[in-house]
């Protein structure tokens, strides 16, 4: 397939050898002195940072410590098993409430969509987090090119499943095809993202490539990998984790600190790459986003919509 690339490419305007130092430095020496010398603005010119400033992860921590349990359950399985997923052709079923159904190659179903950078936090529902340089077109873009039906409430999101290639699909640690979902709402927001690339690299098999969803408000786990489906319906959909522990996970899912998980709290998160003793940091409410989504749950009990 036409492998997905902005028109304007990576190496016209970043400092694409600030980048890979930046990581032959991290790889090769201490994290501290490939931060220090090349971390900040200048080596993250090209994307919109929507985290506050804060430092990036780096592509090792990003692309080594994973959740993706069609390759097994600890966090460095994908890294070592999704190397073999093929995702090269790549086809995305659109179906349910659309104008334009249809199995659409991935390059034609994105083709002259504009591209966005964006640095986001991303915060996982197991308290640890990171910030990630995105590339990816933004969800809404996609969802007019195919044509929402007026009826359409929500979007349903489906994982790929192929046994032949992902060793963890023969056990049932969740019922696969791994899903997740949408409102409407949501899934048309401007900061929910298909994302395609981290820093300037393709995504990474182990972070879901060739395409994944980002809504970084959400804890991660809503942020679903290597999608085959996308389906608009007028039900709220299934969702992976809903159905596997109804109790501790819902539908929507928003970062919240003032709503523990049954089994911790979700008041401080350990950000990735801080060391072993540095000091916990405070969740944000929305993960930061509450000025831009806030008003999408406006009259919502979040206690009870968790
Ligand atoms: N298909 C699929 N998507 C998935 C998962 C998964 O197991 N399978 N794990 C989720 C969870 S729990 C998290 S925290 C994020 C992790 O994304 P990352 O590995 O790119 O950081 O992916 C989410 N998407
Ligand atoms: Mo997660």
């Amino acid at each position: 397939m036409t492998r997905y690339r902005p028109t304007l490419r990576q190496s016209d305007v970043t400092p694409k050898a600030l980048y890979l130092n930046r990581r032959a430095l991290i790889a090769g020496a201490t994290g501290l002195v490939g931060s220090a010398l090349l971390g900040g603005g200048a080596a993250h010119a090209a994307y919109v940072d929507m985290a506050g400033g804060e430092e990036p992860n780096s592509f090792e921590d990003i692309s080594s410590y994973n959740n993706y349990y069609e390759f097994g359950t600890g966090k460095d399985d994908p890294a070592r098993n999704a190397g073999a997923l093929t995702t090269d052709p790549w086809t995305i079923r659109v179906e349910g409430l659309v104008e334009k159904p249809g199995d659409y190659a991935l390059g034609d179903l994105l083709e002259g969509l504009p591209v966005e950078e964006r640095i986001y936090r991303f915060r996982c529902v197991e308290a640890w987090s990171m910030v990630i340089p995105w590339r990816g077109i933004e969800l809404r873009h996609i969802l007019e090119r195919v044509g929402v039906q007026p009826s359409a409430k929500y979007v349903a999101f489906e994982t790929l499943v192929r046994p032949e290639e992902m060793p963890g699909v023969r056990y049932p640690v969740l019922d696969w095809p791994y899903r997740e979902g949408l409102r409407l709402d949501e899934a048309m927001h401007p900061l929910t993202l298909m994302a395609t690339g981290v820093y300037d690299e393709d995504l990474p098999n182990q972070n879901g490539a060739p395409i994944r969803l980002v809504v970084p408000w959400k804890y991660g786990f809503k942020s679903i990998k290597s999608i085959v489906t996308l389906r608009l319906t007028e039900e709220q959909p299934k969702t992976s984790w809903n159905m596997s522990q109804p109790g501790e996970y819902g539908f929507y899912s928003n970062v919240n600190p003032e709503v523990d998980h049954p089994r911790w709290s979700q008041a401080t998160e350990r950000r990735i790459g801080d060391g072993l003793f540095a000091r916990r940091r405070e969740t944000l409410m929305f993960n930061g986003y509450a000025e831009e989504v806030g008003g999408l749950y406006a009259g919502m009990d979040l206690a009870k919509n968790f």
